[in-house]
């Protein structure tokens, strides 16, 4: 209380403090110093930046999302289909590791593991005399996506001010002072790439700009042909612009605005004829003929169209008077539920920030990388952790921003029909466990991680649920041929179980997983998740090749093939069964447990419509353990919401908004500083995930109805969120709770069609009429659930029944445009 008290009376003294303490604000009283994870991150889908708030020198470290190695290049292993059948023969029989032992001969790579997400360099800014600073504050307001850094030297106090400008498509920084005349500071670059120029060349009205060019690194054996291009141009008021060879100097300007613009050659996964100079110009000369104040009128707009679309409230206390970094160090010993709210925005801030229409979709670090050798390569692993990026897309009301995945999915499409021919002889497409900007498809890192092919039915299910959000017929039609095609991939490869005779893909696996009872290999034969990854993109393929009328053949085909998939297994602990066979050890705590796919994101394990099998994976999520690695923790937060226990989803929000502990390869997750989440090292994944599974506490769509606060924690027994989305094309408008108990809710209907709710409580509509009770199957085609085939249970099993809350299930027919209230009865 005692500190509370003290913050409080500096919070109102000191001027930099007073502005950072309302709203959505990160921030700190403390610059970043050396640690990139303490920077704060800008972007605008296209640039970039991390701007660390030093005073005596500042860096603002820059990312373009197209500047990878490599050039366009293909890895698929052609060897592979010559030894297929031996992979498969030796798998059935139980021989995982000869079969490794040649499948990391034949269908791992030889080429390419995947190219890197590289970054440019950095602006540094170096202010001579201004380490001997005081009242420090740095922010990054992520209601208005802008930092701020304010201090004090001497008596004048300085403001920088920086954001990615959306539609100008530049990063910019502005910086004041509370005297004329007191800005000096000389600007360069420095950057990890290895093949640059940097050099000052004269720039508009006899100035000088600052100039990077260079070429991306070539990487395992792939040469880098990605041409980029930086150009920093400054707009002094009052004093001078000076230039050397390398740098730009400033001295004694009343006020001083950078520019920052950035492009390369790139133009798709196989062209990059780009002419990355006129870009950078082009971008630059549009931007620096407007104003500043002009330009931040027209960012906050574009990016607010996105943001204010969703507002979440779960009650403030006084521990959000805290700075950032406090508050995650006190998160999980005080009471501080606004904390989660702004971590929630943060990773609507950070997708706003990192996907945009037309640019790339958002890697393992989003936009965000300083490292020329990231981890993983910064790019897209595409078994779980570039899916769960677009977790919060549709349901955090920001549809748009699904869009640079869902074109990755279709060049994938393209790039992966290949690899389905040359290494498995199948028709349709077919990707491995990782992919890059080059679209490559093949298997790669090893056998332990590559032989893996569902990634063309995970990826292409983002599509369908895109459709099932939107309704949106045209998209439907233009994404079939994918759907259709990852699904095609599956009827080729299928191959009759030699005893089981289910249809199994082989060689498979359960990602990354390696049983001790197949001697550590991960080789398998029709893993749980791969069956529900076939068994659900089968059945959405046929529903939109119904809704579109065409196909009825290859319908039938997928039906009859969908019949004889593996059937979920519960196991002899009372656990969903990993493989095929009762092999799963309740000791492994192994971060992925990928097969709850079929409990989230996939909707095939329900409370209500497979009591046993939501038994059976509440005892597997129970074996794991919470503590993991941190997108293993997002995922986390998503299952146990989908269990509908909201104390324990909240438990593993607790674990994540943690200070990170240890370095790469501790596990543990965490937060750093800037509230990036940790794998550690940083991982975007997580934010994105844990963002998603917020949602799915306060709101799910997916089995058949929509389910209001399905999983409240004590924690939040008061609150309100506004603006989220349901399948079906539903609007959450609004949506309050209190005590526990749902108090109103209005709900738009934008396809009309029936809205059945289930809620904690009885309801009422708002204008006094009595709901009607649910009854039979929901007549909402959005909301029609494939049934999921019964369980095969092993009799050693025992399986309790699920202990439900009890709830209401109402139906209310709805018009599309129309807005409907309910409050409590
Ligand atoms: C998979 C995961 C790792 C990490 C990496 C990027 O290999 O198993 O934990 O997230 O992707």
């Amino acid at each position: 209380m005692k500190k509370l008290f003290i913050v409080s009376l500096l919070l109102v003294t000191i001027p930099g403090f007073s502005q950072t303490r309302q709203g959505l604000k990160l921030w700190y009283t403390q610059p970043s110093g050396k640690t990139w994870e303490n920077a704060l991150p800008i972007g605008n889908g296209r640039l970039g930046a991390m701007i660390y708030g030093n005073p005596d020198k500042e860096i603002i470290q820059l990312n373009e999302h197209t500047v990878w190695s490599g050039s366009p290049n293909r890895n698929d292993n052609p060897l592979s289909l010559d030894s297929l059948a031996i992979i498969r023969q030796l798998i059935f029989e139980g021989k995982q590791k000869d079969a490794e032992r040649i499948a990391n001969r034949v269908i791992i790579t030889k080429k390419s593991h995947g190219q890197k997400f590289e970054p440019v360099g950095s602006l540094q800014l170096a202010f001579e005399g201004h380490n001997n600073f005081s009242n420090y504050s740095r922010e990054l307001d992520i209601e208005r996506a802008i930092t701020q850094t304010t201090y004090t030297v001497g008596d004048v106090i300085y403001t920088r001010q920086a954001f990615a400008s959306f539609p100008e498509r530049i990063v910019i920084m502005r910086i004041t002072a509370s005297q004329p005349g007191s800005i000096s500071f000389t600007a360069s670059f420095t950057t990890p790439q290895k093949r640059t120029t940097i050099k000052t060349i004269p720039s508009v009205s006899d100035l000088k700009e600052l100039t990077i060019s260079g070429i991306t690194s070539d990487h395992e054996t792939v040469k880098g042909m990605v041409k980029f291009k930086g150009i920093v141009r400054i707009k002094p008021e009052g004093g001078s612009l000076m230039g050397n060879d390398t740098s730009l100097t400033i001295a004694n300007a009343n006020a001083v605005t950078i520019y920052i613009s950035i492009a390369t050659n790139f133009n798709n996964y196989k062209d990059i004829s780009g002419d990355e100079n006129k870009r950078a110009s082009d971008y630059l000369n549009k931007a620096f003929a407007k104003p500043y104040t002009a330009i931040l009128q027209a960012h906050i707009a574009a990016y607010q169209k996105y943001f204010n679309r969703v507002k979440l409230d779960l009650g403030t206390t006084d521990a959000a008077n805290f700075p950032t970094d406090e508050r995650l160090k006190n998160f999980n010993s005080t009471n501080d539920p606004q904390f989660v709210t702004l971590y929630y925005q943060y990773g609507r801030y950070l997708l706003i920030s990192s996907s945009q229409p037309g640019g790339q979709a958002a890697n393992l670090q989003g936009i965000w990388n300083d490292k020329i050798n990231p981890p993983w390569d910064s790019k897209y692993t595409i078994n779980i952790n570039t899916e769960m990026n677009y977790w919060p897309a549709e349901k955090t009301n920001l549809s748009e921003l699904h869009e640079p995945f869902i074109q990755m999915t279709k060049d994938l499409s393209v790039t992966g029909q290949q690899t389905a021919r040359d290494m498995y002889g199948a028709r349709g497409w077919a990707a491995h466990h990782n992919t890059d900007i080059w679209r490559a498809t093949g298997a790669i890192d090893g056998a332990t991680w590559g032989v893996w092919s569902g990634a063309g039915g995970w990826m292409s299910q983002h599509l369908w649920e895109h459709y099932l959000y939107t309704g949106d017929k045209t998209f439907l039609a233009t994404v079939y041929p994918v759907l259709k095609g990852a699904s095609t991939f599956y009827v080729d490869f299928l191959i009759e179980h030699p005893t089981k005779k289910w249809l199994v893909i082989n060689p498979d696996m359960s990602p990354e997983n390696a049983p001790e009872a197949h001697q550590h290999s991960s080789l398998d034969a029709g893993t749980t998740m791969t069956n529900q990854i076939v068994f659900e993109i089968f059945s959405s393929t046929i529903k939109a090749a119904e809704i579109l009328k065409m196909d009825s053949a290859f319908v039938d085909t997928l039906k009859q093939m969908r019949k004889r998939l593996p059937p979920m297994q519960i196991g002899q602990y009372g656990q969903l069964q990993e493989w095929l066979d009762d092999i799963d050890d309740p000791k492994d705590n192994h971060r992925h447990i990928s097969h709850l796919y079929g409990l989230f994101p996939s909707n095939q394990i329900s409370p209500y419509r497979t009591p046993q099998l939501y038994e059976a994976a509440k005892t597997t999520l129970l074996h794991r353990g919470d503590v993991s690695t941190g997108w293993s923790m997002g995922w986390k937060v998503n299952w146990w919401a989908r269990l509908l226990d909201g104390n324990h989803a909240y438990k593993l929000i607790q674990n994540q908004l943690s200070p990170v502990q240890g370095g790469r390869g501790d596990g543990g997750g965490g937060t750093y500083n800037n509230l990036f989440d940790a794998h550690p090292p940083f991982q975007i994944d997580g934010n994105f995930g844990c963002t998603s599974g917020i949602t799915e506490m306060l709101m799910q769509s997916a089995n058949g109805e929509i389910h209001l606060i399905p999983a409240l924690p004590d924690a939040w027994p008061t609150g309100s969120i506004k603006g989220i989305k349901a399948i079906g094309g539903f609007d959450i408008v609004s949506m309050e709770w209190k005590d526990a108990k749902l108090v109103k809710v209005v709900i738009k209907s934008n396809l009309g069609g029936n809205l059945r709710l289930r809620t904690p409580n009885a309801m009422k509509s708002g204008t006094g009429d009595a709901l009607k009770k649910a009854t039979g199957k929901n007549s909402n085609p959005f909301f029609q659930v494939e049934e999921t085939p019964a369980p095969v249970i092993a009799d050693k099993a025992t399986i309790a029944s699920p202990e439900l809350k009890e709830t209401m299930l109402y139906d209310l027919p709805t018009v599309p445009g129309k807005t409907y209230t309910l409050v409590i009865k």
